[in-house]
């Protein structure tokens, strides 16, 4: 598997605005999916600012799974928050957006930005430690549609992203490192032949927030 790191030049012959076009970007070359990583999409400054305020303002909530007929805990937090017409269902787990506050608002513009697509909601995740993970899932939800456009936004300690293609076990799995500040964009094919994770680790790792703002039909 190739991992192309494109720079400013390539992003503008793909049309980026001027406002957009200093900032670094690797632009994945993935058989059967389109993944963009902006490693620091958001400054160091900022991203600190804004975990600060998503640990403090974000309703979180700890909910739970059944596994094998017992009920166990989710290895994170969570919070679903969005345009109040549209609830979701996740892991079994309905879940019904809380009104967008002021810190999300501004995520999400910035997100917007560069994804040319409007968001109506956004699945927030809260890593307290190494324990805390996410198992290989897709994001393919049938409210999302068929070929969806996440934007996945990362803050505070650093975690490994992985991807597995779902059929083709000639390809070797993606690791992405996705660093305080940065976006991926997930769209076209990704969710139909690949899937994603973040596992556990037994490094020490800083608690970190990712929101995944999508678009529920
Ligand atoms: O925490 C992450 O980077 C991934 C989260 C994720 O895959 C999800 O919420 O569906
Ligand atoms: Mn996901």
């Amino acid at each position: 598997m190739q991992y192309d790191k494109d720079t400013q030049l390539s992003l503008n012959l793909w049309g980026q605005s001027a406002l957009t076009s200093h900032l670094q970007v690797d632009k994945l070359s993935v058989p059967d999916a389109e993944i963009i990583l902006y490693p620091s999409y958001f400054t160091e400054e900022e991203s600190d600012g804004i975990l600060q305020r998503l640990f403090m303002e974000v309703n979180w909530r700890q909910d739970k799974i059944k596994c094998y007929g017992k009920e166990i805990d989710l290895p994170r937090l969570t919070a679903w928050y969005g345009d109040t017409d549209k609830s979701y269902t996740y892991s079994n787990i309905v879940m019904n957006p809380i009104p967008w506050t002021p810190v999300l608002l501004f995520i999400k513009d910035r997100v917007e930005e560069i994804a040319q697509v409007s968001f109506n909601s956004v699945l927030l995740n809260f890593y307290r430690d190494g324990k805390d993970s996410i198992s290989w899932h897709s994001d393919d939800e049938q409210e999302l549609g068929k070929y969806p456009v996440i934007s996945s936004v990362s803050f505070g300690g650093e975690r490994k992203l992985q991807f597995r293609h779902k059929s083709n076990k000639n390809l070797k799995k993606l690791e992405l490192n996705l660093t305080n500040g940065s976006l991926l964009i997930m769209k076209g094919k990704t969710q139909e032949y690949w899937q994603h994770q973040i596992a556990k680790t037994s490094r020490t790792v800083m608690p970190r927030i990712n929101l995944t703002f999508r678009i529920i039909k």
